[in-house]
């Protein structure tokens, strides 16, 4: 029997088991959980745009942006409201729902909360949802970005509790915890996940989603990062993640937290049409949507569409049109469930 409400008091043997499930069986329970909360051909598409570039005084060993990591990135100060508005303009005109725009800082000044909010309040008058990514904050300054408008505000927990500290040690997992309960007690909805292929072993994915779903509520969206190894940083040259194991983090986080979106985030350019296919149905519905995510690459929109095509997948916000494969209509859902229950 699948639990009808989302649970919080998940145990480690509990999600260590759920990993360890036959590959087939794991997909079909996540499946059959996504089909109890979502229709199973949609997806939700967020573009990224970097609002403020490198120079960042952490030394998150995963990012070009970390100051202390000679990575040839060019760094520039935050950037004027208009070029946000334009780059907001096409997410909105090439499909997106949700813009998220994200600033290389340990944690924002006051004054810089400003302009910030201008951004929030311009892109949502866009009709978009809006997200932003700023580092650590304190309770007053996510009341600003919610007096703003703000709708989510993504900020990761990246790995366990165990092995935080091989990867970041210029700010604790408490921090990290303080930042996302000031983000939920200002009323902004979070956006909370983390990376896989940094070299962490398979209790470190169990810990970080277990992490992530006792965490009450559930953050409503869950970003799963694929290591994006870059030059001259620490975790270049770290062995890949196994595709297959990058799929049951995606299963696993779906049947933990049923009702979030877990998205499909960095390390796409790297996957396969038919790994990301697999992503799709162990649960994950949303997807980093234009050609850059902050500093790196990701698919060209060209791509990405072929992909939805290829699988019969509706972006969110769209009708499905005449002669798609298969409409993602409720009816549909509900056929699945009826198949799958
Ligand atoms: N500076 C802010 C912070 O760290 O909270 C916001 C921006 S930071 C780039 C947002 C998230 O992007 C990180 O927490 C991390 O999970 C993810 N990220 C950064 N570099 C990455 C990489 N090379 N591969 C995968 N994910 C990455
Ligand atoms: C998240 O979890 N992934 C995004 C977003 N939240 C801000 C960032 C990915 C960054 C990948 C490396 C880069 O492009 O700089
Ligand atoms: Fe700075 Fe964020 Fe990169 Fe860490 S992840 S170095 S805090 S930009």
């Amino acid at each position: 029997m699948l639990p009808a409400e989302p649970r919080h008091d998940w145990t480690r043997d509990e999600v260590e088991a759920l990993f360890r499930l036959p590959f087939n069986d794991l997909l079909f329970r996540a499946q059959s959980v996504h089909r109890r909360h979502f229709e199973p051909n949609r997806v939700q598409l967020s573009t990224l745009l970097s609002i403020k570039t490198g120079a960042c005084p952490e030394d998150c060993a995963y990012c070009p942006q970390s100051v202390r990591y000679d990575t040839g990135l060019k760094k520039e100060a935050l950037i004027e409201i208009e070029a946000v508005v334009a780059a907001a303009r096409e997410a909105k005109a090439n499909g997106a729902t949700r813009f998220c725009m994200g600033a290389a800082w340990r944690s924002p000044k006051d004054r810089d909360l400003d302009k910030v909010e201008a951004m929030v309040r311009e892109v949502k008058s866009l009709g978009l949802e809006t997200c932003v990514t700023l580092g650590m904050l304190k309770h007053e300054q996510a009341e600003r970005l919610a007096g703003a408008g703000l709708d989510y505000y993504n900020h990761n927990l990246d790995t366990s509790p165990e092995y935080y500290g091989r990867i970041i040690t210029t700010r604790t997992y408490e921090d990290r915890l303080n930042t996302l309960a000031n983000v939920r007690d200002a009323g902004i909805k979070v956006c909370c996940g983390g990376i896989v292929g940094m070299g962490e072993g398979p209790a470190d994915r169990a810990e970080l989603l277990r992490q992530l779903a006792i965490l009450n509520p559930h953050p409503e969206s869950v970003p799963i990062n694929n290591l994006v190894q870059v030059e001259n940083t620490p975790l270049h040259g770290t062995e890949e993640l196994d595709p297959i194991e990058f799929v049951r983090t995606i299963a696993v986080a779906r049947i933990l937290m049923p009702k979030s979106y877990v998205r499909l985030s960095a390390g796409r350019t790297s996957m396969s049409d038919e790994m990301q296919a697999l992503c799709f149905f162990a649960g994950a519905n949303s997807i980093f949507y234009g050609d850059r995510l902050l500093t790196t690459e990701n698919p060209q929109n060209a791509k990405d569409r072929a992909l939805f095509a290829r699988l019969g997948i509706q972006p969110d916000g769209r009708q499905s049109g005449i002669g798609d494969r298969e409409s993602s209509s409720v009816s549909s859902r509900e056929n699945g469930c009826t198949a799958l229950a």
